[in-house]
């Protein structure tokens, strides 16, 4: 090969390697939100009238009817009105759905951004998503393949130890693809993350300011962009919520897991009551959109008498959520356990090394946010919150593994649905040194 070619041809590598390269860091797509072919979008929100997953099934091509159902671990039997906005041309369509039974069909007029209002009530949660089609599928596909042949044209002239015309050809053809369809696809593909985002700023408020026991009350999480300050509009929905909010009072005596509702862009509410006046954490877990997941946590005071309610009350066991504390039944379905005692492995775990937590669930365990059970951990003085999965483990068992980092007690609470209903069972944990 004459001098100058060879020179030529080490550029043309250099310039394919730094575009593979850049091609591969850029090429970190969120598909969070997307209702697209074969693909449905899941969000649990907690209404007043108690937890509902909504279920909107992907389209392969619009226009098409989007159906929309409305599932929960215990059906109410309640009504949500429908209505779905497209941001494109602010055409509008509407239905309804009962919750637990059957779907709502709403016209999709085309691909792009949309809203679906979901009303129960008077309360209205704004869920945000993107409509796309087979059509841009294909156009991702495509993406995918140029660089799937970039790198393996590569990795031959690396391994051949020579380029020869056909390969440098072969990866120059692929590259250019590449390069064309990741500048067309913003056109192409309305969804695409472009990497990290910065850390998101969080603030807990209750409306009235001061919340009464017994006493429905509102508590809002508003969360802004670390550098920018404007609200924070991609949450990803990861475990079928865009956002998981823990409140406990601070003795754990009251908890409660919730799916705060999207009421406008950064802004999340969820309507509460509790039983006991005092101190309470929030907790919130969130992920924003091609983004580690974040914990944000937050106080308030509730003032008023405790009410009497529930045989667990007075037990000494710090207890469970849901019924026995709203005699009224805001929260169907939703049931505590006597504090029972899970086993651990080993007995007295120590910061040095992970726990793991076995519970024996009462029946077969339905599905709940896409994982058969949950646990929570909240150090005792409220700072450190941790949520870990459940697996299956041997017969029906539940099996948690986490590590604590200090000693000290915390406060556990594992969950899970079986019956129809949400059951939570209160133990605590000591961590040694
Ligand atoms: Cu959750």
């Amino acid at each position: 090969m004459e001098p100058t070619s060879r020179r030529g041809v080490a550029a043309v590598i250099r310039l394919l390697t730094v575009t593979f390269v850049l091609v591969l860091s850029l090429a970190a797509p969120a598909r969070a939100h997307v209702v697209a072919s074969g693909a449905e979008l899941q969000v649990t929100q907690t209404f007043a009238e108690g937890e509902v997953t909504l279920v909107i099934a992907g389209v392969s091509r619009v226009p098409a009817p989007l159906r929309v159902s409305a599932q929960a671990v215990a059906p109410s039997g309640t009504r949500l009105d429908l209505e779905l906005r497209s941001l494109t041309d602010a055409s509008r369509s509407s239905g309804s759905v009962t919750v637990g039974q059957g779907a709502a069909e709403l016209p999709a007029g085309h691909t792009g951004p949309h809203e679906l209002r979901v009303r129960a009530g008077d309360e209205t949660a704004v869920i945000p998503f993107q409509v796309v089609t087979a059509d841009v599928a294909f156009w991702d596909m495509l993406l995918d393949g140029a660089f799937v042949a970039v790198g393996l044209l590569l990795v031959a002239g690396v391994l051949t130890g020579r380029l020869s015309r056909p390969i440098v050809g072969g990866a120059s053809a692929a590259a250019a693809v590449a390069v064309v369809v990741m500048l067309l696809q913003p056109y192409l593909s309305p969804v695409r993350a472009e990497g990290g985002r910065p850390y998101a700023l969080g603030r807990f408020s209750t409306l009235p300011a001061r919340p009464a026991t017994g006493e429905e009350f509102t508590l809002t999480l508003r969360l802004a962009d670390g550098s920018t300050g404007r609200p924070v509009d991609d949450l990803a929905v990861h475990h079928e919520a865009p956002a998981h909010v823990v409140v406990t009072s601070s003795d754990g005596g009251v908890f409660r897991h919730v799916h705060p509702l999207r009421t406008a862009p950064g802004v999340l509410t969820v309507r509460l009551r509790v039983p006991r006046p005092g101190r309470y954490f929030a907790h919130a877990e969130i992920e924003r959109q091609g983004s580690g997941g974040q914990l944000l946590s937050g106080t308030f005071e509730v003032s008023g008498a405790p009410e009497a309610s529930g045989a667990l009350e007075g037990s000494g066991a710090f207890e469970g959520s849901g019924a026995l504390e709203d005699p009224g039944g805001a929260r169907p379905g939703i049931e505590a356990r006597e504090a029972a005692v899970p086993r651990l492995t080993p007995a007295r775990p120590t910061r040095a090394g992970p726990v793991t937590i076995e519970v024996s669930p009462e029946g077969p365990i339905q599905p709940w946010l896409g994982m058969p059970g949950h646990l929570i951990v909240r150090s005792a003085d409220g700072t450190h919150l941790a949520h870990s999965h459940g697996m299956r483990a041997g017969g029906s068992a539940l099996r948690f593994t986490l590590t604590l980092p200090e000693p000290g007690r915390y406060l556990a609470w594992a969950q899970y649905a079986t019956g129809g209903r949400l059951v939570t069972l209160p133990f605590t944990v000591e961590v040694d040194r």
